[in-house]
C-alpha cells in the first residue's frame, strides 16, 4: 500500500491496533523504496523524509508506529548508493514485520501460562497481543470465561468478541460502564498497549485506567500484553505521551445535540505502573519498573540519541 493510502487507512481506523499500524508504516516505507523510480540518492532521501513524517503524523499516541518506522529506516542514511538504501529499507521492514508478528505469538505462549481452569478474564478494546494470550490458553484446552468491553466510541470490543467467539472462546460483551460491577466475577485482566513509558506507565485505549482502578479495588491482577517496541525511548527524560483527540462525530452521530454542548473525545489514557502487576513481552514477563532496563539493554547507547528525537 502506498504512503498516502496507508496514512489515510491509519487515520480513519481502517487499520487499527498499535502493532498493525506499526507494520503498516514499515510496509508503506518498504513499498515506497521498492517502487521509487528516481535515480538521485539525495532526492530519494528528501522524498523518504517526507514520507516518514506523513506516516508518523497519522496517529500520535502509539510509539509502536514510531519504532516501526525507525527500525525500517535504520542505517539507510549511511548507504552510499540508492540501490543499497532501497534494499536495506525493504530488508529492515521485512525483519520488523516478521519479528512483530512473532512477538504476538510468543506473548500468547507466555501469557497463557497465567490463565488457569475456572478463571474469568476481562479484556478491553481490541488488542492482538491480549487476544493471543486468550486464544493460546483456549487452544491449550483451558476452561475459562472472558468478558470484553464494548470500548466506546469506536466499539473495537465488537471485533474482539467476534474473533473470540469464532474461535470457540466463551465470551460475553459488556458496556464500558459495567466494568466495576462485573469486576467481582473477574480473576485476571489482560490489556494491550499503545505505548509504555520508561517509568512503566501504560498508555492504552481510553477506559483502560478505569479498568485498572476497578481491578485494583477488587484485588484482581492486571497484565499488560506488550511487545517491547511499544516501549518509548522519548519518555526517558520525562517527555509526555501525546494523547490523541479525535473527531466529535465519533462520539455522537445519532442524536440531536443542543449547539451549546461541547464534546471532548480523548482516545487513550494513562495507567500508572502501580496498577500493573506485570508486562508480558516477547522476552518474558517483566515488572513495570524494568521497562527502562529492557530499553537500555535492547538499544544500548542509541537510546540517548532516540530519546532526544
Ligand atoms: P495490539 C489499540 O489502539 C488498543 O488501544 C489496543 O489495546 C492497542 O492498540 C494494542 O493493540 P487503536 O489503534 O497491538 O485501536 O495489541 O486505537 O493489537
Amino acid at each position: 500500500m502506498d504512503v498516502d493510502r496507508t496514512v489515510e487507512a491509519i487515520k480513519t481506523m481502517e487499520i487499527h491496533g498499535a502493532g498493525r499500524i506499526a507494520r503498516a508504516g514499515a510496509s508503506a516505507l518498504s513499498d515506497f523504496a521498492e517502487n521509487y523510480t528516481g535515480k538521485d540518492l539525495g532526492k530519494f532521501r528528501a522524498d523518504l523524509a517526507e514520507a516518514k513524517e506523513k506516516i508518523l503524523g497519522s496517529r500520535p499516541t502509539a510509539v509502536s508506529l514510531w519504532n516501526g518506522v525507525h527500525a525500517t529506516l535504520k542505517g539507510s542514511d549511511a548507504c552510499a548508493t540508492l540501490d543499497e538504501a532501497k534494499a536495506l529499507i525493504i530488508k529492515n521492514a521485512k525483519q520488523f514485520n516478521e519479528s512483530s508478528v512473532n512477538a504476538v505469538k510468543i506473548i500468547g505462549e507466555i501469557g497463557a501460562k497465567r490463565i488457569q481452569d475456572g478463571d474469568v478474564v476481562l479484556t478491553h478494546c481490541n488488542s492482538s497481543a491480549a487476544i493471543s494470550v486468550i486464544e493460546t490458553a483456549h487452544r491449550q484446552g483451558k476452561k475459562f470465561k472472558v468478558y470484553a468491553t464494548e470500548t466506546r466510541p469506536w466499539r473495537q470490543g465488537v471485533v474482539t468478541v467476534n474473533e473470540l467467539a469464532k474461535n470457540g472462546v466463551d465470551v460475553t460483551l459488556i458496556v464500558d460502564s459495567a466494568v466495576r460491577s462485573v469486576m467481582k466475577y473477574v480473576t485476571k485482566v489482560f490489556v494491550g498497549a499503545d505505548t509504555v513509558t520508561s517509568h512503566g506507565t501504560l498508555v492504552n485505549k481510553i477506559g483502560t485506567s478505569q479498568v485498572a482502578l476497578a481491578a485494583n479495588e477488587a484485588r484482581v491482577q492486571l497484565y499488560v500484553c506488550s511487545e517491547t517496541y511499544k516501549f518509548s525511548p522519548m519518555t526517558l527524560f520525562g517527555d509526555l505521551v501525546t494523547i490523541e483527540e479525535r473527531d466529535h462525530a465519533e462520539v455522537i452521530w445519532d442524536a440531536k445535540l443542543d449547539p451549546a454542548v461541547k464534546i471532548f473525545n480523548p482516545v487513550f489514557d494513562s495507567t500508572p505502573s502501580k496498577y500493573i502487576d506485570a508486562i508480558i513481552t516477547e522476552i518474558g514477563m517483566i515488572s513495570p519498573g524494568s521497562v527502562y532496563h529492557v530499553m537500555t539493554q535492547q538499544l544500548g547507547d542509541e537510546i540517548f540519541r532516540l530519546s532526544g528525537e
